[in-house]
């Protein structure tokens, strides 16, 4: 039985509406993530069942307004949302992540009205899967230095270039591209997949986030329609806008994949015998339980403020990456302390910690690496950027 971690009665600063979703969509995580969760992790397999059901519990979009399709919830809905999914798994997470705050925020937050009707609803239900192409092979950190490109042909832009890493991309029906125009301005495209020149490979043998699928995007004289260009934005900040709200996400997601960890540990602690004792009774494998539980008490109480100042519109972009970065490394730290306390049985499937670790190896590095976001909190502090230049 799950028993999730509330040292500090942080359940009590959620109202009850917040209550009911976190716990509907921890129920079907229970129902539909955890028994399948292993065997798709073992066998490389995004389980792309579970999109229509992310679409049909409110996963999607869940903060975009209901006449899009969105639920019209609050931040901190969205967060506990993500909380309980990463708690199934890391993958999990990422496909309501790319959807709901790099290919449906955008659409909402810069899009036509036209492309908001016709993407948003679509995008919501989960009949069509969306991708974020950003990163490319020679920018990860500095998707300022992007090649990919559009040259205005009249009636269309022609989109060279390729990116990489991009989860979802083999499976997206749309997909959310920057590209640099003829004067090296960022804009943001709309791409359908259907469109000649453009491809999808996917990635393969990752040992991090095996059950979320992952790929290219190479554009080759792509045609598109200059309605699918982002109408209202144009430079580097429209994908770092996007970014907020993933990495927002992030900072309460992982919170859920640290609990799953906890949770495993504190039982397993407490049935396994050595030295003709309980483990759970040596005061190494407590001191390590009381870390974690110290350290996941910090990091909800982190999530929860900074989902109330989102509320309020007033959290910073540095707010943001401070969460993020405080938070993976967080649950980073509790899924390795965990699984030594799990002794050989941490690295078995038949507990979740291992792919847990695993999974959380990519998450410290995607949205921001955990230097870079080390480096945001060094540039609010200082006014003095040290990225390069
Ligand atoms: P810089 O000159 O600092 O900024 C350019 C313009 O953007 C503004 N800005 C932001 N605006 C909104 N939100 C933010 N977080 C912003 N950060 C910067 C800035 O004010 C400026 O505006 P303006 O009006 O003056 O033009 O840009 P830089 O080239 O020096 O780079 C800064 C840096 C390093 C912080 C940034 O580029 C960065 O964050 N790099 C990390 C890249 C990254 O996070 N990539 C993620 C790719 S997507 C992904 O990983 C999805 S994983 C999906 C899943 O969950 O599965
Ligand atoms: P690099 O930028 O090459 O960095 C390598 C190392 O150098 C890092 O440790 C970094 O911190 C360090 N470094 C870089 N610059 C500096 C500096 N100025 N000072 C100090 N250290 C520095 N991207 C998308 O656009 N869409 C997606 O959907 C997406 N999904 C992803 C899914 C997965 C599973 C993974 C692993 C990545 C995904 N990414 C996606 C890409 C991700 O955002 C990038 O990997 C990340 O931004 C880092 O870029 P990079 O891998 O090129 O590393």
């Amino acid at each position: 039985m799950y028993n999730p971690p509330d040292y500090f009665q942080i359940d009590e600063l959620f109202t009850e509406e917040h209550l009911i979703i976190r716990d509907a969509v921890r129920n079907w995580v229970n129902k539909s993530v955890k028994p399948i969760i292993d065997n798709a992790a073992q066998n490389h397999k995004f389980p792309i069942h579970l999109i229509k059901e992310l679409g049909e519990i409110g996963a999607f979009g869940p903060y975009i307004p209901e006449k899009y399709g969105g639920a019209g919830l609050d931040q901190t809905s969205y967060g506990l949302i993500m909380t309980e999914l990463e708690r199934g798994d890391s993958a999990i997470r990422s496909a309501a992540s790319v959807q709901s705050s790099l290919v449906m925020y955008p659409i909402f937050a810069f899009g036509s009205e036209e492309q908001k009707q016709k993407y948003l609803p679509k995008l919501a239900s989960g009949e069509w899967v969306g991708a974020f192409g950003l990163t490319e092979p020679n920018h990860g950190s500095d998707p300022g230095g992007m090649l990919t490109n559009i040259k205005d042909k009249g009636d269309h832009y022609l989109l060279n270039g390729s990116k990489m890493w991009i989860t979802n991309s083999p499976i997206a029906d749309v997909g959310v591209v920057w590209a640099k125009d003829e004067n090296g301005i960022v804009k943001g495209l709309i791409v359908e997949k259907q469109m000649a020149g453009l491809s999808a490979p996917e990635t393969k043998n990752k040992w991090s986030l095996r059950a979320s699928i992952t790929g290219e995007f190479v554009f080759d004289n792509v045609k598109v329609p200059k309605e699918n260009l982002l109408p209202n934005i144009k430079g580097l900040k429209g994908p770092l806008m996007c970014l907020n709200s993933a990495r927002y996400g992030i900072a309460w997601g992982v919170i859920g994949a640290a609990m799953d960890c906890y949770d495993t540990a504190v039982n397993y602690a407490l049935e396994r015998k050595q030295f003709g004792k309980p483990i759970a009774s040596f005061q190494l494998q407590q001191k390590k339980l009381a870390e974690i539980l110290t350290d996941i008490t910090k990091a909800q109480l982190m999530a929860w403020r900074l989902g109330v100042l989102r509320n309020e519109n007033r959290a910073t972009p540095a707010q943001i990456s401070m969460a993020k970065r405080n938070n993976v490394e967080m649950a980073l730290k509790t899924a390795r302390e965990s699984r030594q306390i799990l002794g050989a049985m941490g690295i078995s499937g038949d507990f979740p910690i291992m792919r847990h670790m695993m999974n959380l190896e990519s998450v410290i590095t995607y949205e921001g690496t955990h230097d870079i976001h080390l480096l945001i909190t060094g540039f609010d502090i200082t006014g003095i950027s040290a990225f390069g230049e």
